[in-house]
């Protein structure tokens, strides 16, 4: 009798594992349409659409410029997407065939690379954070581990302070506040890596001048989820109360604006829900009191994400009004875009307001320190590309998109200097 009560009990504790232990979501036959979209009707379409969010994946929402929508669909609705769209004259075009094939060179290791960590392929968040670790043994004088706080499933969001004299201006930078974008935190790690190694002078001295605060990774769950179960995850990972849906927007969740003009969504399954609350996320309402803590050692700000290629400003709550100081944003911008064009690669970026150039989007990280703690040079990049990949951008491309970066940096902090702003 005690043998079957403990066979029962394997039986029970095997099955929660293996529910727990959900496989890995593949994304064999998922495709990448691009959507013109010209009329009102046609966007309500394409939002319905959204809404299910089992069978579609919103990859770049609706811009007026552009006027285009990238959207992922899966197998099963393809022959359904297709008569939709075509019922409803939307044109649209495929940019994507097949999601996991992507995915899967993504993942593909160049054979010459033994190294522990680099910047030819993508790491994982305890590869990142063992690297972190060597770095701040390597350079014990200049660099000071800071934490953030702790996520919802208790990870400790981490930050490195680089710092090679007292009374510095200081820079933030937040990157990976969405999952998918690991460009994002690979461009944070070159970085922080440039700013400690680099002989160039130019960088020597952004180096020695300002005092970098670099939180490489920030949505510490979102990412290792994307890793281990799924590549395409953008949000937390907080259940919510009443609703199957995991997760929030973190960069709908700040309490700047939050859930106004459709700039964000409040519909759980929303791959932009903004939370019940402003700060209902851990990370959120950790980063805004980290911030404020820490407000008088910090000008700048800069939020990293992917893809679309812009920088933009302050505001993302409307596009009726501007910033007090948008001339000098817009100086600030034209400066990183003109710099990064004319390295070899040609790479071309737009810069404005968010609502101006993207989309309205409401309880953003930058706005929140834009409007909240008064930081007039806050920023958000886009970095590469503009669909053809999109999240999954090939490792070959991780060092020309840092050196972008750097090219981008450089020009911004030293028209942001210039304007008298640091
Ligand atoms: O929608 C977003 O949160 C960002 N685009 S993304 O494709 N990476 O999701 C843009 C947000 C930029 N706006 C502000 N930070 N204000
Ligand atoms: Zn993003």
């Amino acid at each position: 009798m005690r043998l079957l009560w403990s066979l029962a009990l394997l039986l029970v504790l095997a099955s929660a594992a293996t529910l727990k232990d959900s496989p890995k979501a593949r994304y064999d036959g998922y495709a990448v349409y691009r959507l013109s979209v010209k009329n009102k009707l046609q966007l309500a379409v394409v939002e319905q659409l959204s809404q299910l969010s089992s069978k579609y994946n919103i990859w770049k929402d609706y811009d007026e410029h552009s006027q285009q929508v990238h959207i992922m669909v899966a197998p099963a609705e393809l022959q359904h997407f297709q008569a939709l769209v075509s019922l409803h004259a939307i044109s649209s075009e495929q940019i994507i065939e097949n999601v996991q094939d992507l995915i899967d060179a993504e993942q593909v290791t160049p054979a010459a690379d033994s190294a522990p960590f680099g910047w030819t392929r993508y790491y994982e968040l305890a590869e990142i954070e063992a690297w972190l670790d060597s770095v701040l043994a390597a350079y014990p004088t200049v660099t000071e581990e800071f934490v953030v706080g702790q996520s919802y499933e208790g990870r400790t969001i981490r930050g490195i302070k680089i710092s090679h004299k007292a009374g510095n201006p200081g820079i933030f930078i937040e990157s990976n506040i969405h999952a998918r974008e690991w460009i994002t935190s690979a461009s944070a790690t070159w970085f922080i890596n440039e700013l400690l190694t680099s002989q160039e002078p130019a960088v020597r001295s952004l180096a020695d001048s300002y005092d970098w605060h670099i939180v490489p990774v920030f949505n510490v769950d979102g990412f290792a989820y994307s890793h281990a179960k799924n590549r395409m995850w953008r949000k937390t990972r907080q259940p919510h109360a009443t609703n199957e849906c995991i997760g929030v927007d973190a960069n709908r969740n700040f309490d700047s604006h939050w859930l106004e003009n459709n700039g964000a969504s409040s519909n759980p399954c929303s791959e932009t829900f903004a939370g019940d609350v402003p700060g209902s996320e851990p990370e959120a309402k950790a980063l805004t009191e980290y911030l404020q803590k820490i407000a008088n050692e910090f000008s700048v700000y800069i939020s990293f994400h992917s893809y679309g290629q812009y920088l933009l400003s302050p505001y993302g709550h409307t596009k009726e009004e501007f910033p007090d100081n948008y001339d000098d944003l817009l100086q600030i911008g034209e400066a990183f875009a003109t710099a990064i064009e004319a390295l070899p690669y040609g790479t071309a970026y737009r810069y404005g307001s968010t609502a101006d150039v993207l989309y309205v989007a409401t309880g953003t990280s930058v706005d929140w320190v834009y409007n909240e703690l008064n930081k007039k040079v806050a920023f958000t990049i886009e970095y590469r590309d503009q669909g053809r990949y999109g999240f999954l951008l090939p490792p070959v491309q991780i060092l020309p998109n840092c050196q972008e970066l750097m090219a981008g940096m450089l020009a911004l902090i030293g028209k942001t200097q210039e304007l008298g702003y640091l």
